[in-house]
């Protein structure tokens, strides 16, 4: 196939893009190199020394005589050169990963709001209008967010999109439907993957667009088998407050002896998945398009779920590290119980890496060996959810 990777040069869109051209795929990546950017407005670099794209492709071609083309093009501000790419290249499928990821950072500062709202909108917009205007059949995979279901105290299982429901009738007989799972972002930027949810509704509907929307979990680890293959190839790494995902920045944290930072109690239950599994799953969703007319695809794309205490306490067993508990930056609740749907990955063939086997080794291989280039001062989380809230986060556990 000929895939655009939107977003390739990030923490998931880089290891998706060498997996798919390992695989025999013609790559496209369409990046505006926004990480990096943010990386010089935050004063924070990737915990393992990252090369520039252009680099990284060269690398790649050097190791494998493959080609990774690279196109600086931001998806929510460049339409017509966006338009115009589309038009020439004709993609059979594109994988979108051109937002802005991080919680913490949607919820910095008004600014920060707009931009992820602006940016990851408009992005997801402009592609599916594109799409339509050109004409073009192609697979669209876009990786959306398991934060869309929200973390209720329910404790039924998440279905995979849809939730069967019984509606009473004026003649008051129920029929059954299935309606989009309700949803319920955390935060500024999870409210902008529920607002993608319903642009891919319309267009499905409307256009009869193939569309194909991951719920993934947190992500953790760092290499795939492809980034391995050479030094200059390694994924990014987080482990700034803004960021570094939980298990990461735990990681990372136990390596330089810095005190786990443990949000309150640590009683939110999520749901994870190992960066191998995750480009494994995108390779999945790509070889299984739904059908032109059919809804919205869903899989939820995670393989576990933990509690953030349990995790913490778990690497400090590993490790030594002690437990920072502190006051939680996030307006989020407390405790919850979380219970995952996630077969028809299961089914089509995903083995998962579990936690008891990967984590050793990240541990070794990259918490240790880079733990040099660590800026301690970027480590808490400073991002609150709220100005009252604001006044209790705590700059240096
Ligand atoms: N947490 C801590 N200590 C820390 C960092 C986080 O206790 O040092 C807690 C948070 O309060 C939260 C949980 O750990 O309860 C998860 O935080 P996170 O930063 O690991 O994950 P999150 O903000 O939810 O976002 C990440 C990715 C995002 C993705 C999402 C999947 O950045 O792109 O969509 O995970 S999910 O969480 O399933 O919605």
């Amino acid at each position: 196939m000929k895939i655009a990777v939107m977003g390739g040069d990030g923490f998931i869109g880089w290891p998706t893009s060498l997996h798919l051209s390992h695989a025999g795929h013609e790559v496209h990546i369409l990046d505006n190199l926004s990480r990096r950017w943010i990386d010089t407005e935050l004063g924070v670099q990737s915990l393992t020394p990252m090369d520039s794209i252009q680099e990284r492709t060269r690398i790649w071609h050097a190791e494998t005589g493959r080609r990774i083309h690279f196109n600086l093009i931001d998806l929510a501000k460049d339409y017509e050169l966006l338009k115009n790419w589309l038009a020439e290249h004709r993609p059979d499928a594109i994988v979108h990963f051109a937002e802005q990821r991080a919680a913490p950072y949607s919820m910095k500062s008004d600014r920060h709001k707009n931009y992820t709202v602006n940016n990851n909108v408009n992005a997801t917009h402009n592609l599916l209008n594109a799409l339509v205007e050109l004409d073009l059949d192609t697979h669209l995979v876009h990786l959306g967010t398991m934060g869309v279901y929200g973390y209720s105290t329910v404790g039924a299982a998440i279905p995979e999109g849809y939730l069967p429901v019984g509606i009473e009738t004026m003649s008051g007989e129920t029929v059954s439907q299935e309606i989009l799972y309700p949803s319920n972002p955390g935060s500024i930027y999870h409210m902008t993957k529920c607002l993608d949810q319903l642009l891919f509704q319309f267009y499905a509907k409307n256009d009869r667009m193939r569309i194909t929307d991951l719920h993934q979990g947190i992500v953790w680890g760092t290499h795939t088998a492809e980034t391995r293959i050479h030094e200059q190839l390694i994924n990014r790494f987080d482990y700034d407050g803004d960021y570094g995902t939980v298990l990461n920045r735990f990681l990372i944290q136990a390596a330089i002896g810095y005190p786990l930072t443990v949000h309150g109690t640590g009683g939110q239950t999520r749901a994870f998945i190992h960066v191998q599994d995750s480009v494994r799953c995108i390779e999945i969703a790509l070889n299984n398009p739904p059908a032109r007319g059919g809804r919205v695809e869903i899989f939820n794309q995670m393989t576990e779920t933990h509690r953030v205490r349990d995790l913490a306490e778990m690497i400090s067993k590993m490790t030594g590290a002690k437990i920072a508990w502190l006051p939680n930056p996030r307006k989020e609740a407390p405790e919850n119980d979380l219970v995952v749907k996630n077969e028809k990955f299961i089914e089509l063939g995903l083995k998962p890496t579990t936690l008891g086997e990967g984590l050793l080794s990240e541990i070794v291989d990259v918490a240790k060996k880079y733990a040099y280039r660590v800026d301690r001062s970027r480590v808490p989380a400073v991002s609150a959810w709220t100005k009252d809230i604001a006044a209790t986060v705590e700059r240096d556990p």
